[in-house]
C-alpha cells in the first residue's frame, strides 16, 4: 500500500483511470481514497483489520474503495457483482464484515441483507466529500485483502493476502512484463479475482500507467476500443480471446483488415487463468500479429510462472518462475520430479498468501511440512519450460476462467426434492475451457433441465450453472456414487 501511494504521489498529475467516460488523475485517486478512508475511520485511528466489503462495478469508484479501505487499515473484501444473495451472504458472514460499501446501483439489492446481518451499509457517493483526517501507518505484514476461491471443499474459502504479498505480486509482474508509465491497459475482467485486481489494475496504478475500465466484457466494444489505437496492453482469459476471434470472423473483409491493423498499438497481450488452447493462440497471432504471452497463477499465490517477455513464448507452456518465486514439482511418492517427470506444482516466496480466513486446518493442509504451498496442479518441466498437464482433483472445474467446485454445485442439487443423486464434471470445450455438466438420478421422470436451471438460478451465479445435463435412467439408482468422475465424463 505504501509504495502504491508513494508512486501515486509521484505521478499525481497524470491520468490514472478512464471510467464511465471520465478521466481521473492520480491526485484524484489520492484525495478521494483519503475521503473514503476518513469516513470509514469515523472516530477511530485505525480500522485494525476490520473487514470492509464492497460491491461496485469495475470503475474509478472500485479503486477509491479499495485504496480507502487499505489506507484506513481495513481488510478489503471485494464482492462479485454477479453473485446471488445466498453467495454474497456466505461471504459477508464468513469474513465477518462490519461495513459494506456500495454504489447506488447495488443499494436496493444489498440493503435488506445488510440489515439482516447487522452490517453497516454505506453509499460510496456520500463519502467522497468527507474531510480527510490523518491516516494510520500500515505495516506491510498486515492483512490487506480476502478473495474467495473454490477448492476441493464444498464452499469457497477466503484467501488472505498481506500488503507485502500484494506488493510483491505486483512488483514481480511489473518487472517481468516491463510495465511503464507510458502504458495504457483496458480492463474487462471482474474485480473479485487476482487476474483483474493485481495483473491489470494494480500493476497499471503501481506504474503510473492508465487503466481504463469497462463495466463488463463485450466483444464489439473491446474491438472498438482496440481501434482507437491508444492501448498498449490487454490481459484476459482464453474464453475472451476466443470470443474476440469469433467477433472478428463475423466482420466483412474490409472491417477485418481495419481491426487487425489497429492491433499494432499493442506491445503485449497476456492470457491466463486457464489453459490457452493452441488453436486460439495461433488464430490470435494470425489475426493480430501478436503472440499471446501465457502465464500461470492462482488466487493463493498471484502469478508464479510466465513465458518470457522478450524471448521465446512457447505454445502450450507457461514459461519460467517469475523473479523471486520458487517452484518445485513433487511426485505422488513425495520425491521431487526431475526433467520430463510430472509432479504437483509447489510454490514458495513472498507472493504466497498468509492463510485461509479462520481456517487454520485448511491452511495447514495446503502446505507441505517444509512450507511449500501445494497448488493441486500437475506440471512437467519440458526443455526448460513448464507445461501444465492438469489438476490432481477432478472436482475442480475451470470454466470461462472461473474456478468452480463440483462439490458446491452437487450439494445445491441434492437439496432438490426430486434429485436423488448427482455428479458434476467439467467437459472439455474450446470456448469455455470446460463446461459444467450434470449427471442426475431423479425420482420423478418429469423433472427436466429447464426446471433444474430455474431452481438453481437463485442459488448459484450464472458461471457455475450446469449447461449440459444427462439423466441416468439406465443405471440402477444407487450406482452413480460408484461411477468414477472420469468415467462419468464419458456419458456426455
Ligand atoms: C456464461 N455462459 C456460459 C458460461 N458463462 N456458458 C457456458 N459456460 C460458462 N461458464 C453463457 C450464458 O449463459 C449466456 O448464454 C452467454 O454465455 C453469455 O453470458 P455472459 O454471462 O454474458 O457471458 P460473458 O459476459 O460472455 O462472460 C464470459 C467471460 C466471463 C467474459 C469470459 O466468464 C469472465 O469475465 N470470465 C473471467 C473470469 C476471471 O476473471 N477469472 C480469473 C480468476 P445465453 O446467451 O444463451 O444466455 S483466476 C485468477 O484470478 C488466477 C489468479 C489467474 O491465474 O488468473
Ligand atoms: P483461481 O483459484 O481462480 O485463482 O484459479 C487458479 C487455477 O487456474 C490454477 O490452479 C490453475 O488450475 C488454473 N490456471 C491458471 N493459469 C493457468 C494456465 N495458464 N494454464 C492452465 N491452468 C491455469
Amino acid at each position: 500500500m505504501k509504495k502504491l501511494i508513494h508512486n501515486a504521489k509521484h505521478f499525481a498529475d497524470r491520468t490514472a483511470i478512464l471510467s464511465n467516460e471520465q478521466a481521473y488523475t492520480y491526485q484524484d485517486l489520492l484525495e478521494d481514497s483519503a475521503s473514503i478512508a476518513s469516513s470509514l475511520l469515523d472516530k477511530h485511528d485505525d480500522l485494525s483489520e476490520d473487514r470492509i466489503a464492497f460491491m461496485v462495478d469495475p470503475s474509478y469508484e472500485y479503486v477509491i474503495c479499495q485504496w480507502g479501505i487499505w489506507r484506513a487499515g481495513g481488510i478489503a473484501v471485494p464482492l462479485c457483482t454477479l453473485h446471488p444473495l445466498t453467495s454474497i451472504s456466505y461471504v459477508l458472514e464468513d469474513s465477518q464484515v462490519s461495513t459494506l460499501l456500495v454504489s447506488e446501483v447495488y443499494r436496493d439489492f444489498l440493503s435488506p441483507l445488510a440489515d439482516k446481518l447487522n452490517i453497516k451499509l454505506v453509499l460510496i457517493q456520500d463519502q467522497i466529500a468527507t474531510e480527510a483526517k490523518s491516516l494510520p501507518d500500515i505495516d506491510s505484514s498486515r492483512r490487506a485483502m480476502i478473495l474467495y476461491t473454490s477448492g476441493t471443499t464444498n464452499l469457497p474459502k477466503g484467501v488472505v493476502t498481506t500488503h507485502h504479498n500484494i506488493a510483491f505480486q505486483i512488483e514481480t509482474l511489473v518487472k517481468a512484463w516491463q510495465w511503464s508509465k507510458e502504458d495504457h491497459i483496458l480492463n474487462t475482467l471482474p474485480l473479485h479475482h487476482v487476474h483483474g485486481i493485481i495483473n491489470v489494475m494494480s500493476c497499471a496504478l503501481w506504474s503510473g500507467a492508465i487503466c481504463e475500465f469497462f463495466p463488463a466484457f463485450d466483444a464489439a466494444a473491446v474491438w472498438q476500443k482496440f481501434e482507437s489505437g491508444k492501448l498498449s496492453l490487454y490481459m484476459a482469459v482464453p474464453t475472451i480471446y476466443y470470443k474476440l476471434i469469433k467477433y472478428w470472423k463475423e466482420q466483412t473483409e474490409e472491417k477485418k483488415k481495419q481491426l487487425s491493423a489497429a492491433c499494432t498499438s499493442f506491445r503485449l497481450m497476456v492470457s491466463g487463468s486457464a489453459a490457452l488452447p493452441i488453436p486460439v493462440l495461433e488464430e490470435w497471432k494470425a489475426i493480430t500479429g501478436i503472440k499471446l504471452l501465457e502465464r500461470y497463477g492462482m488466487t493463493e499465490i498471484g502469478m508464479a510462472l510466465s513465458n518470457p517477455y522478450d524471448a521465446e513464448r512457447r505454445p502450450g507452456h507457461v514459461g519460467h518462475p517469475l523473479p523471486g518465486v520458487q517452484i518445485r514439482l513433487q511426485k505422488e511418492n513425495g520425491q521431487l520430479a526431475i526433467d520430463n517427470e510430472s509432479g504437483e506444482i509447489q510454490i514458495k516466496g513472498p507472493n504466497v498468501f498468509l492463510e485461509y480466513w479462520k481456517k487454520p486446518e485448511a491452511t495447514k493442509e495446503s502446505f507441505t511440512t517444509d512450507g511449500w504451498f501445494k497448488s493441486g496442479d500437475v506440471a512437467v518441466l519440458n526443455k526448460g519450460y513448464y507445461q501444465i498437464l492438469g489438476r490432481n482433483s477432478v472436482d475442480i472445474i475451470k470454466s470461462g476462467g472461473y474456478k468452480i467446485s463440483a462439490l458446491e454445485i452437487e450439494s445445491k442439487l441434492l437439496d432438490h426434492p426430486q434429485i436423488e443423486q448427482c455428479g458434476i464434471v467439467g467437459i472439455p470445450d474450446l470456448e469455455w475451457g470446460e463446461i459444467v455438466s450434470a449427471a442426475i438420478v431423479r425420482n420423478d421422470p418429469s423433472l427436466n433441465d429447464k426446471e433444474i436451471t430455474a431452481w438453481l438460478t437463485t442459488k448459484l451465479p450464472s458461471y457455475k450453472m450446469p449447461r449440459k445435463f444427462i439423466f441416468i435412467e439406465d443405471l440402477p439408482k444407487n450406482t452413480l456414487g460408484k461411477v468414477t468422475k472420469n468415467k462419468l465424463k464419458e456419458y456426455f
